[in-house]
């Protein structure tokens, strides 16, 4: 899969009443390099819909779409890749699905980033590194240590993730991540584009 540094995931909730492809598109020309449709209230087919108007706009900025648990939506929409929990689909079994579109695995400790790497995940998600109140259920923090640990044994690409910020970000970039995601410090933001490129200068600056 193609490099990347900024990894913005859609968060409705997070920006009442701003439209959700205006929000995304700020993201993008702030500078996101992969876009994750991740919605786990919508039914099927206004989740469809969002998915393929996300497509589009993906589509004419070059920019990677994936989508989080719906493997269905990724293809009915062409999307580039999935994104996949400890819980849902095994990977194997999605890999017989989705051929050599990009799959993302949320991993929260060193026994599954290994497993991922081995079954062929494209990349993996870790975290979440800090408190976070976007997700349900949510596994308790890993902490940088895991980043670090990672960082030193994980061969893929890894991305940080969870209560990541831009006042937090500098501590998750030294323990050695060179790829950031958000949800509410993006999307949440009076000033998407701005804060975007805030994250960027970040990354850029550490190498
Ligand atoms: N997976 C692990 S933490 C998380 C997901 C989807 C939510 C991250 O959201 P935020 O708002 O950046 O803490
Ligand atoms: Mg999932």
């Amino acid at each position: 899969m193609r490099n990347f540094r900024l990894y913005a995931i859609t968060g409705e909730q997070f920006h009442p009443g701003r439209d959700l492809i205006e929000v995304m598109e700020e993201a993008i020309l702030g500078g996101v390099d992969i876009i994750q449709l991740r919605d786990k209230t919508s039914e099927k087919r206004e989740l469809l819909r969002k998915a393929k108007a996300l497509r589009e706009l993906t589509l004419k900025h070059d920019v990677t779409f994936i989508v989080n648990d719906h493997i269905d939506v990724a293809l009915e929409v062409d999307a580039d890749g999935i994104h996949l929990g400890q819980e849902d689909l095994s990977l194997l079994e999605a890999r017989k699905i989705v051929g050599n579109k990009i799959i993302g695995i949320s991993t929260h400790a060193l026994q599954e980033a290994l497993l991922a790497e081995q079954q062929g995940a494209d990349y993996i998600g870790v975290g979440p590194v800090f408190p976070t109140a976007t997700k349900a259920d949510v596994v308790a923090p890993v902490t940088v240590s895991y980043v670090r640990e990672v960082a030193r044994t994980i061969k893929i690409p890894f991305v940080a993730i969870g209560g990541i910020k831009l006042h937090n970000v500098d501590e998750v970039l030294q323990a050695g991540a060179t790829r950031i995601c958000a949800v509410s410090e993006i999307v949440g933001s009076t000033d998407v584009k701005g804060t975007c490129e805030a994250f960027l200068s970040k990354l850029n600056r550490q190498g």
